[in-house]
């Protein structure tokens, strides 16, 4: 059996009857419904949800934990929209504060790793009318043909339903057109919380929830492949957090397109909710804990290195994550400029791979779409104990 603790029999009779449901319900390849998901956020047996979502992640996964290497491009941090949360946009009253690449210093970022073995570039930034469709397809038409293998993963539902609409085209038509120029996929931004409760509070203004879903659907359909977030530990609750899993799980049922869950943490610094305090780490693991068990349709659950920090980044691989994002290379912003840990996020790939192996998993670095590039476990790395 994968995890013998799971059969041992001290450890079941611990178990409250809840408890003792969700553990057989996992056991036998059931999915817990939405009340059991509350239950989990709620409870304070922490060990419990670490020995059920590990279960499920060595099911799935073994011990193979995956990166990529990979790079952002951030066009603008100025932005039409003012979310309480974003420590990055300046708004267009205050341009002079910010930037706006254009075409040519964007293609001049992708050619800085000409000689280096990236595989993935992540576009994401503000909204702002002049990067609208014929920016887009442009700049992705121009990396394309300088680099055709580099794989395009790039905009929010945020950003598309903004250009779509200005083109007056609909999300297929709009979808179509960048697919056809060189996108490839779709980061999982732009979610923050999807029910209106919350997100009328935090980002009124910009592309709803059901413009989120129905572009990744649409996307799918496409055959574009996406990922999905959830911004968490600010004014929400838990059952908040709960009702934004189940959609997400309800369109994977029909999709099939999402490949990677990533919660992102509420950061403070310098953004109109810097009032509130973040959660605790015991709150991130536990996040990241529900997710993997309530998302049995998600293959991937990633914790974003950049933004919650190494160490727990390697605590969190107990913890049902399976992914902890890419090398990086200083190349965004979005955290940084938010408090995050990491103020330069970089890693080399040889600390990546010490990184998951110091924490006992195997180091796999994967394309976007997951496939393997290679797996470092015949290099090993010194673990040093005290
Ligand atoms: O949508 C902004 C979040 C997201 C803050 O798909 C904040 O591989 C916390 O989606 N505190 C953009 N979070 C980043 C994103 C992402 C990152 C890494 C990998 C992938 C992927 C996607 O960042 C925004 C918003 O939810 N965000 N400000 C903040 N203060
Ligand atoms: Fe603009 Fe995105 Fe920041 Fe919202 S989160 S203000 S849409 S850059």
């Amino acid at each position: 059996m994968i995890s013998s603790f799971l059969n041992e029999k001290s450890f079941y009779e611990k178990l409250n009857n809840t408890e003792k449901r969700i553990f057989e319900k996992v056991l036998n390849l059931q999915r817990i419904d939405e009340l059991e998901a509350l239950f989990l956020f709620e409870s304070r047996n922490l060990p419990f949800l670490a020995q059920l979502a590990n279960y499920i992640r060595r099911r799935k996964h073994g011990l193979k934990t995956f990166f990529n290497r990979n790079f952002h491009i951030e066009p603008t941090n100025i932005c039409i929209y003012d979310c309480k949360f974003c420590s990055y946009s300046r708004a267009i009253k205050k341009r002079e504060e910010g930037w706006e690449y254009n075409e040519n210093e964007m293609l001049e970022m992708v050619k800085a790793y000409d000689n280096q073995p990236v595989t993935e570039v992540h576009i994401v930034g503000g909204v702002l009318p002049q990067y609208d469709l014929d920016f887009y397809a442009n700049l992705f038409r121009k990396i394309k043909e300088h680099r055709p293998e580099l794989h395009i993963k790039a905009l929010t539902p945020v950003e598309f339903h903004y250009i779509f609409k200005k083109a007056k085209i609909s999300y297929k038509q709009g979808l179509q057109i960048l697919k056809e120029a060189g996108l490839d996929s779709i980061p999982g931004g732009g979610a923050e919380i999807f029910h209106p409760e919350i997100r009328n509070q935090i980002a009124k203004d910009k592309a709803n929830s059901e413009n989120w879903l129905e572009l990744h659907k649409t996307a799918h359909e496409l055959g574009i492949r996406s990922n999905a977030t959830m911004l968490y530990g600010h004014i929400e609750k838990y059952w908040h957090r709960v009702d934004h899993l189940k959609q997400l799980r309800d369109l994977q049922d029909q999709t099939h397109g999402f490949q990677t869950f990533i919660p992102l943490k509420f950061r403070n610094k310098d953004n109109e909710m810097s009032h509130l305090p973040e959660v605790s780490i015991i709150e991130d693991l536990k996040n990241y804990a529900v997710s993997r068990i309530y998302l049995d349709n998600f293959d991937h659950i990633k914790a974003y290195w950049a933004m919650i920090g190494r160490e727990t980044t390697q605590i969190a691989l107990d913890y049902g994550v399976d992914d902890i994002d890419g090398t990086i290379d200083d190349t965004t912003k979005i955290y940084s400029m938010a408090g995050s840990e990491e103020q330069n996020p970089k890693m080399t790939t040889q600390e990546l791979v010490e990184l998951i192996q110091s924490a006992g998993y195997q180091a796999i670095e994967r394309d976007t779409l997951y496939n393997i590039i290679h797996d470092y476990s015949s290099v090993k790395v010194t673990v040093h104990e005290s």
